[in-house]
């Protein structure tokens, strides 16, 4: 078939909004309308060229909803017409890391996902003139219509609406489930989220979800003060106007240290800060923000020995078919919110304005609706 995309034709470039050819979909494999999509970070990370890994050309977007229009031979689990999220960290339930309980790093189609293709070795897309248009985070949400692994796809219920869902396929998700699933944090606990963006902000409500006593904000940027109020933040700091060490501060503020701590900012100092601003002999550290290709972090082993822990998360520690479907029905039941993070609703046509928003900071979430 033939349907519109932006295409990421080389680093540096803006997208081109163009008609492209999309195979129908092979054994394992679903054809997807997507109706809506959200713009974020790993986006223009790959498409500014700074991500070594970035394969051209490329149809970029990792978080959507749609529609399934048609299911390949052997697809068991998905029919035409159901709604479905689709998952860059996919969930085949039967590999090691899927059978392992401490993990959701899937990696039934981790390889071929990484070279953009699909798991066959092949891409769906094409141009008009027949040359290959690689995959990209096994989503490709940037066109009306894409091809996925049956075992990337979350089947969710069908009165959600897709422009506001959309968002769950990486941003809502990785910000909640990095407390809930990730953490696993307390009721009571004392938590200090360093970035206010569309990740940050989630995390905000996933502690508040979890019965956080104190949900401190740093930001160095005032402005996202008020929206992190709403969705929880107790206390918020801004790092330019501490006089001295941010550290002592923060600790001073949580009576001793955090009992966890999260980065969403990507900065390998503030990891540090957050790691040191976490509770001597318990505290834990979550990093969430992806550093810039080939950063180190470092800290004193001292920090270690003393009993804080330092720990990552992907995509929130979510399993995307099991937890994807349970967070939107959070959304629907008015457990979580996630209407005023939508910022900015755009077409297809005008998604480069999604990225410059996106870049000046004057956006959360930025959605295009096809
Ligand atoms: P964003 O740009 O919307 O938000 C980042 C915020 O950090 C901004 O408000 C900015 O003002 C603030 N900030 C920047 N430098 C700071 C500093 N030195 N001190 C305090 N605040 C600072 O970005 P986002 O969409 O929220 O994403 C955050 C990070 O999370 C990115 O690195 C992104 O790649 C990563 N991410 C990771 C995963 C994962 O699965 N691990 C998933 C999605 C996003
Ligand atoms: C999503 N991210 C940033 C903004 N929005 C993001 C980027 C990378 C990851 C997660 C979220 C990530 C963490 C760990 C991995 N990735 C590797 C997982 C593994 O090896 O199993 C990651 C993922 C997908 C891809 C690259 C890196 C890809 O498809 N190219 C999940
Ligand atoms: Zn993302
Ligand atoms: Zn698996």
């Amino acid at each position: 078939m033939r349907t519109k995309a932006a295409v990421a034709i080389a680093a540096g470039k803006p997208l081109e909004i163009m008609e492209v050819n999309l195979d129908g979909p092979r054994a394992g494999e679903v054809l997807v309308e997507i109706k809506a999509t959200g713009i974020c970070h790993t986006d223009e990370f790959t498409l500014s060229g700074a991500d070594p890994e970035g394969l051209f050309p490329a149809i970029l977007g990792h978080e959507g909803a749609g529609v399934v229009l048609e299911v390949g031979p052997g697809v068991t689990s998905l029919v035409p017409g159901d709604h479905v999220i689709p998952l860059y960290t996919a969930e085949c339930r039967e590999c090691d890391y899927c059978l392992h309980p401490k993990t959701n790093l899937c990696q039934k189609v981790r390889a071929t996902q990484g070279q953009g293709v699909m798991p066959d070795g092949t891409s769906r897309f094409s141009t008009l003139d027949g040359d290959p248009i690689l995959h990209y985070m096994g989503c490709s949400t940037f066109s009306n219509h894409t091809v996925l692994p049956e075992v990337s796809l979350a089947k969710v219920r069908r009165d959600a609406p897709f422009d506001k869902i959309c968002y769950i396929g990486c941003g809502v998700t990785t910000g909640i489930g990095a407390v809930i699933y990730t953490a696993k944090v307390e009721q009571g606990s004392r938590a200090i989220v360093f970035g206010l963006g569309g990740i940050g902000l989630n995390v905000i409500q996933g502690l508040r979800l979890a019965g956080a006593d104190q949900i401190v904000g740093v930001d160095l940027n005032d402005s996202k003060k008020s929206m992190a109020e709403r969705f929880g933040m107790t206390d918020f700091v801004n790092p330019a106007e501490v006089e001295g060490d941010l550290v002592p501060y923060l600790v001073n503020l949580t009576k001793g240290g955090a009992d966890y701590t999260f980065d969403a900012t990507g900065n390998v100092n503030v990891m540090r800060t957050a790691l040191e601003a976490s509770h001597k002999g318990w505290g834990e550290s979550i990093i969430i923000g992806v550093a810039p290709a080939g950063a180190e972090i470092s800290t004193r082993p001292f920090q270690l020995v003393t009993g804080r822990s330092w720990r990552g998360t992907a995509f929130g520690g979510a399993r995307g078919r099991t937890d994807v479907p349970k967070i939107v029905d959070w959304y629907m039941d008015g457990k979580i919110e996630i209407d005023p993070m939508i910022t900015h609703q755009l077409s297809l046509e005008d998604i480069n304005e999604g990225f410059e928003l996106m870049h000046a900071g004057k956006s959360i979430r930025s959605v295009v609706v096809y």
